[in-house]
């Protein structure tokens, strides 16, 4: 059977009032809660008590949609994908969909079969994962008859995973009754513009009823469908993320406007990431020198669209055979011939009460936080970020030569907040220094006053402190959020006793690489 000749959809459309939804998303502002963080925000501690019961049964334990999730829950993906129906200016066919994954890997394909069993495989090796997405590498709804015959397999055999969808759109709604058949819960849609004349500039073309449009019929297909897309998904009760690649000069500014569209259909989070862009990626972008966005430039278009609506800051732009927590890629430990090698057997008790363990963890980090955030009023309008190392569980518990990547807090008056991430090159190299790469990361995390480590050498310690950023290694092993509100009131102390002067930093670097899975 032909992909296009894969059979509609039998579901009937779910009972959920549209109005319901919109009342229920506007009231919480997506999973957005005032938090620790002062801010309405994915990117803080949303609970049970901050939206509706069925919303929060959704995002609880879903490590895009809540950035509080992501340090406990992994997800994984499978590449079942590989056709695609439009051309991004940012993407090059050789690698992964570049709207849900980092161009520079070729993803392992994989057949239905070969998915559900790596489903499998995972879930029993990885209890804490509980999202099964399917981006790529090209676009799922270009191949409906591999992306739903997944769903099918994996729903059957693992009913607890959460199942979740990302597409450019244009085909999006030929198949919404089919997602809610399929109880796909979560779907992104990645919208760049909903002004073809800027559209133009990023599709080249779009292969719509047979035939290949381009230049601003073409974008003006993609945005209608993929608005569209968007209400049909909101009518139905199903979660919408958007996703938005920044691309300065080009819709940096118009991305303010995409961000009202988005909201006022409904949309319960927005992800806008940066453009990776290099010349070895052989991408039009890449090839033409189009740059990507600062660390600050990305940050403060972020802010801007966080008045009208939750932003996700954590997206790490994973591949579509990603594996594991989000900004750890275990996907080198299940290719094919090891899952087949592999007894797997699924013990859903065993993942439950696993899981019930990290609720716990979860719920003594968020007490810990919000402990410490008595005092702050003096901080006043003083704000500053830190870089964070840091496995997982929201705990300080990385080595600063192990580092693959830093998270990034901004400290104020209001709390610790969870602003974005940094990859950086290892500075440990097999035990010794690598000096290119120590600049590397004073680059990277060039904007934070300090960095805190569970560990730090006497070299890199006197480089970064001669860079201006403090490294804290006194809070090794303890929560990240209380240790920063700690180490930040004592800052503000020394401000305030005259012992250092408050001064505000510059901007950062996005690193372009890939990428890499480690193989443990
Ligand atoms: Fe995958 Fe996307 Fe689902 Fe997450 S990723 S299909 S919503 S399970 Fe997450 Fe990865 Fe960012 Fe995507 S960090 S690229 S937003
Ligand atoms: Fe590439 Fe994804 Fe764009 Fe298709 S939708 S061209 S796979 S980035």
């Amino acid at each position: 059977m032909t992909e296009a000749a894969f059979p509609e959809g039998s579901s009937s459309q779910p009972a959920v009032d549209i109005g319901d939804v919109m009342q229920k998303l506007a009231e919480h502002k997506g999973c957005g809660t005032e938090g620790g963080s002062g801010k309405a925000s994915c990117g803080s501690s949303a609970g049970p008590a901050d939206m509706a019961p069925e919303i929060w049964e959704k995002v609880k334990n879903h490590p895009c949609y809540s950035e509080e999730a992501h340090h406990h829950y992994a997800r994984m993906h499978v590449a079942v994908a590989p056709a695609c129906n439009i051309q991004c200016n940012y993407c090059n066919r050789k690698y992964d969909c570049a709207n849900e994954s980092r161009p520079g890997v070729v993803s392992e394909r994989l057949t239905p079969e070969q998915a559900s069993k790596k489903v499998l495989a995972v879930a029993s090796t990885i209890p804490q994962m509980t999202v099964l997405g399917i981006a790529g590498p090209g676009d799922p709804l270009a191949n409906p008859q591999k992306t739903f015959e997944t769903f099918r397999l994996i729903s059957e055999v693992a009913p607890d995973i959460k199942l979740c969808l990302s597409t450019n759109g244009l085909a999006l709604p030929d198949w919404v009754d089919e997602i809610a058949k399929y109880k796909v819960d979560h779907v992104t849609i990645t919208i760049n513009m909903i002004d073809p004349e800027i559209g133009q500039h990023i599709y080249p073309w779009v292969f719509w009823e047979n035939k290949r449009l381009q230049g601003y019929e073409a974008a003006k297909i993609l945005t209608e469908r993929q608005l569209l897309g968007l209400e049909m998904l909101t009518e139905r009760g199903i979660l919408a993320k958007i996703n938005s690649v920044m691309i300065p000069g080009i819709n940096d500014k118009h991305l303010v406007e995409v961000n009202k569209a988005v909201k006022s259909r409904g949309a319960f989070l927005h992800n806008i990431m940066p453009l990776i862009s290099a010349p070895e990626h052989g991408t039009v972008f890449g090839l033409n020198g189009q740059r990507g966005p600062t660390a600050q430039e990305l940050k403060a278009l972020q802010d801007e669209c966080e008045g009208d609506m939750n932003m996700m800051r954590h997206c790490r732009q994973c591949r579509a055979d990603a594996v594991g927590l989000l900004g750890e890629d275990r996907s080198a430990e299940f290719t094919t011939d090891k899952i087949m090698a592999m007894d797997v057997e699924y013990d859903a008790e065993g993942r439950k009460a696993y899981q019930q363990a990290v609720e716990s963890e979860r719920q003594a980090k968020v007490e810990a936080k919000q402990s410490e955030l008595d005092g702050l009023e003096k901080a006043g309008d003083t704000k500053l970020l830190v870089a964070v190392a840091t496995k997982g569980h929201g705990i300080i518990n990385e080595h600063f030569g192990h580092a693959k990547e830093f998270q990034i807090y901004e400290l104020s008056g209001k709390g610790a907040k969870f602003v974005g991430h940094r990859r950086v090159d290892l500075y440990c190299q097999g035990g010794y220094g690598e000096e290119d790469a120590l600049d590397t990361v004073i680059t990277a995390i060039n904007d934070c006053h300090a960095v805190f480590v569970s560990k730090i050498g006497g070299c890199p310690k006197a480089d970064l402190i001669e860079a201006g950023i403090e490294p804290v290694d006194q809070y090794a092993h303890e929560f990240i959020e209380q240790s920063a509100l700690v180490w930040f009131k004592d800052y503000l102390a020394k401000v305030e006793a005259g012992e250092i002067v408050h001064v505000d930093r510059g901007d950062a670097a996005i690193r372009q690489g890939a990428l890499l899975s480690q193989a443990s």
